[in-house]
Order: C-alpha cells, then structure tokens, then sequence
C-alpha cells in the first residue's frame, strides 16, 4: 500500500456535495482506503481572478494502485462529475479538480505526471487543507507547516462542517 495525497479543487455547482461523492468514488476506484480529509475551505481564485471563488480541500488515501493507474481513476472521477477538459480554459472554472500531489516519495518527471506535483509550494489553496490533515509530512526535502507559513493565506476561510 502506498500513501497518496489528493487536493481537491472547484467552483461551478455544489462544489461541497460533489467533494463528497468524488471522495467515495476515489476510495471505491482506488481501492483505497481514506485515512484523512480535510475541512472544505473557500479560497480566492488563483492564476486567473475573474472566476467565482474556489471551494479546496485535500485527502490521504492508502493505496494499491501505481501513480498512473491513480491519476487515470482521478480523471476518470473529474469526467464522471462534469469536468470537461476540451471546454475549460487554462486556470479557469472547473466543476472538479484532483491532483495528485504526493505518491509515498516517489518522483517522477513525464509529461502526464510530475510527482510531487510541481506548484504545491506556490499555493496557499493546497497548503492549507494539506497542513491540517498533514504538517509534518515531508515533500520534496521540505516540511508542510514550514512551507505554509512562507505563504499568504489571506482570504482563506474554513467551512463549517456540513450537517
Ligand atoms: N484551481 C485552478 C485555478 N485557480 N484557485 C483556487 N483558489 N483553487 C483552485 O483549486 C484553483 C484555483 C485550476 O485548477
Ligand atoms: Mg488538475
Ligand atoms: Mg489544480
């Protein structure tokens, strides 16, 4: 089994129930095993500002599965909830987002699949969620808590928990 961590990204629809549901999917296609979730927070669109806020949070899952056997069930998930590569722009709405963004400590460098995934250290969107379930947790030679607070979380907000 392998440890995968997961952030989860959208802002067009019921972004909170899709989550949700995506997640159960992850766990049923993965044959994974959920070991952490984290809140849902609201964050301010990133890269590209003229878009509704994002809701984002971030999962760890156990695993079975390689690398790209994941990522090709992730993208499968992201289909199954409206995503449609072939329409969106780059950075812009998404009804769901998921990105692999650590597998154990491997690295890989391919085109399809950079591991760990290259800009978690610029976003304070993955950060967040990911220190809450994972501070200590290594990536890359650098500690989750140390690199969150190297990053502005203004505008960041924790979602109560839904009933
Ligand atoms: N995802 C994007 C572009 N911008 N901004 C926030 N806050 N959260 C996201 O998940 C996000 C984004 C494209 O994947
Ligand atoms: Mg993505
Ligand atoms: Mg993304």
């Amino acid at each position: 089994m392998a440890s995968a961590l997961i952030a989860l990204g959208g802002n067009v629809g019921d972004v909170r129930a899709t989550f949700s549901k995506a997640i159960a999917n992850i766990c049923g296609m993965t044959q994974g095993a959920l070991v952490a979730r984290s809140s849902d927070y609201a964050t301010p669109p990133w890269g590209d500002e003229r878009q509704p806020p994002f809701v984002n949070a971030c999962i760890e899952i156990d695993t079975s599965l390689d690398p790209h056997a994941l990522l090709f069930a992730l993208h499968k998930i992201e289909k199954k909830f409206g995503r449609d590569r072939a329409q969106e722009r780059h950075w812009g709405p998404r009804t769901l987002d998921l990105d692999l963004l650590a597998y154990d400590d491997v690295r890989l460098d391919k085109p399809e699949l950079t591991l760990p995934h290259p800009r978690l250290f610029e976003r304070a969107f993955v950060l967040v969620p990911l220190a809450e379930i994972a501070p200590e947790r290594v990536i890359a030679g650098r500690r989750v808590r140390e690199a969150l607070e190297k990053l502005s979380t203004d505008g960041i907000e924790r979602l109560p928990e839904l009933p």
